[in-house]
C-alpha cells in the first residue's frame, strides 16, 4: 500500500517579483534552456494571439484561447522526453508547436478541414479531446501499456478543474494509481468551468487535496511561473520513470480571457480580478525574471516575436490553401460499415 503524505497545500514558486519576493533557480536548466522557455512562450502566446484575430477575420472556426496558459504548457512539456507522450484537451490545442507539428495543421483543426488531422505517433501527442476528462482514462491506458512493455517513457495529461468533477477523471485516476501506470495527471486550474465557478465546482479546499484519495503524491504550484511548473513535472516525470506511478499537480491561475470565441465572460466573471491577473501573466512574468538575470535584451525578445509572426503568417497561408475537404472523408473513418440511411444519402 503506498504511503501517502497529506498533499502540499502551498503554491510552489520559483521567478520572484523583483522586489519583496527573491528569484529563485532550477537544477539542471542552463542559460540556452531559460531562452529556449521563453521561445517557446513567446511562439504558443502568438499562436493564440494570431487566432483570435483569424476567427474576428472568420478564417478559423470556434476557437479556445488559451491565453495565461502558456507557463502551464510549455513548463510541463519542457519536462518530458521526446518518447513522452502528451493527451491534451481543447486547451492545449496548439501544443504540438512544442514537438515540431507545423502550425498550419492546428490552424486547420480549428477550420474543421482535415489537415488538422495528425498522426499522434510523429509527434508523441494523441488527439485533442473535446468531451471533459475523457483523455485521462486513455492517457492512464496508454501509461500502464507502457509499463507492461517495460518501455522507459510516461505520459502526461492535460485537463481542467472542471473536469475534476466528471467520472472518466476518477476512473483514470484510480486506475493508473492501482497500476502504478507512469502517469503525470496535469491539472491547469484556471478556476473556471465556462461560468462554473471553482466553488461550485467542489467543496475540497484545494484540488490537490484529492490525491491523497487516490493514493499518489499531489503537488500544487503556481502555473504563472514556468520554473516551478517544469520543476514540479520533472519530479513526477522522474518518480513515474522510476516506478513509483503517477503524481497529481495542480497549476493555479486565474482565467483572464474567454472560455472560448463563443463565449461572453462579462456576464458573470470579475472584470476588477481580471485586471489585476493580467498584470501578472506568465510570458511577462518571466520576460522580467530573464531581465533581472542578464540574460535577455530588447533585440532578442523582438527577433524571438517577429519569427513567431513569421510562423503564424506562413501557416495561415498554408491553411487557406488547402483545397476544400472532401465530405465523404468525415465518415471514412468513423464507420466499417456506415448505416443505410448514411451510405444512400
Ligand atoms: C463530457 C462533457 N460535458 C460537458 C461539456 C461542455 N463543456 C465544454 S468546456 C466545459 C468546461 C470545462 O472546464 P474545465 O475542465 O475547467 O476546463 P477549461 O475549459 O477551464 O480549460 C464544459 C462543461 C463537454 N465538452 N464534455
Ligand atoms: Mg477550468
Amino acid at each position: 500500500m503506498a504511503q501517502v503524505l497529506p498533499a502540499e497545500s502551498g503554491l510552489r514558486r520559483v521567478i520572484g517579483d523583483g522586489d519583496t519576493m527573491p528569484d529563485g533557480t532550477v537544477t539542471g536548466l542552463e542559460d540556452d534552456d531559460l531562452l529556449e522557455l521563453y521561445r517557446q512562450l513567446v511562439l504558443v502566446r502568438t499562436y493564440d494571439e494570431r487566432s483570435l484575430v483569424y476567427h474576428r477575420q472568420g478564417r478559423i472556426g470556434t476557437y479556445a484561447m488559451y491565453w495565461g496558459h502558456e507557463a502551464m504548457q510549455v513548463g510541463a512539456a519542457y519536462a518530458l522526453d521526446r518518447e513522452d507522450w502528451i493527451f491534451p484537451s481543447y486547451r492545449e490545442s496548439a501544443i504540438g508547436l512544442l514537438r515540431g507539428m507545423e502550425a498550419s495543421t492546428v490552424l486547420s483543426w480549428w477550420r474543421g478541414h482535415p489537415a488538422g488531422w495528425w498522426n499522434p505517433r510523429e509527434f508523441g501527442v494523441a488527439s485533442l479531446c473535446v468531451p471533459i476528462a475523457t483523455q485521462v482514462p486513455h492517457a492512464a491506458g496508454f501509461a500502464w501499456g507502457k509499463r507492461l512493455r517495460g518501455q522507459r517513457a510516461c505520459a502526461l495529461v492535460f485537463f481542467g478543474d472542471g473536469a475534476t468533477s466528471e467520472g472518466a477523471f476518477h476512473e483514470g485516476a484510480n486506475f493508473a494509481a492501482v497500476m502504478r501506470a507512469p502517469l503525470v495527471l496535469f491539472c491547469s486550474n484556471n478556476q473556471w468551468a465556462i461560468s462554473t465557478p471553482l466553488d461550485a465546482q467542489t467543496a475540497a479546499s484545494a484540488l490537490v487535496d484529492k490525491a491523497v484519495g487516490y493514493g499518489m503524491p499531489g503537488v500544487r504550484v503556481d502555473g504563472t511561473d514556468v520554473l516551478a511548473v517544469y520543476e514540479a513535472t520533472a519530479e513526477a516525470v522522474e518518480r513515474a520513470r522510476a516506478g513509483d506511478g503517477p503524481t497529481f499537480l495542480e497549476a493555479v491561475i486565474y482565467r483572464c480571457a474567454p472560455h472560448g470565441t463563443a463565449d461572453d465572460p462579462s456576464a458573470y466573471i470579475d472584470a476588477v480580478r481580471v485586471e489585476e491577473e493580467r498584470r501578472n501573466e506568465c510570458v511577462g512574468r518571466f520576460e522580467h525574471y530573464l531581465r533581472r538575470r542578464g540574460l535577455l535584451a530588447d533585440e532578442l525578445v523582438a527577433q524571438m516575436r517577429d519569427e513567431a509572426l513569421d510562423v503564424m503568417r506562413q501557416a495561415i497561408a498554408a491553411a487557406e490553401a488547402e483545397p476544400a475537404p472532401d465530405p465523404d472523408e468525415l465518415f471514412e473513418h468513423a464507420y466499417a460499415d456506415p448505416p443505410p440511411g448514411l451510405r444512400d444519402g
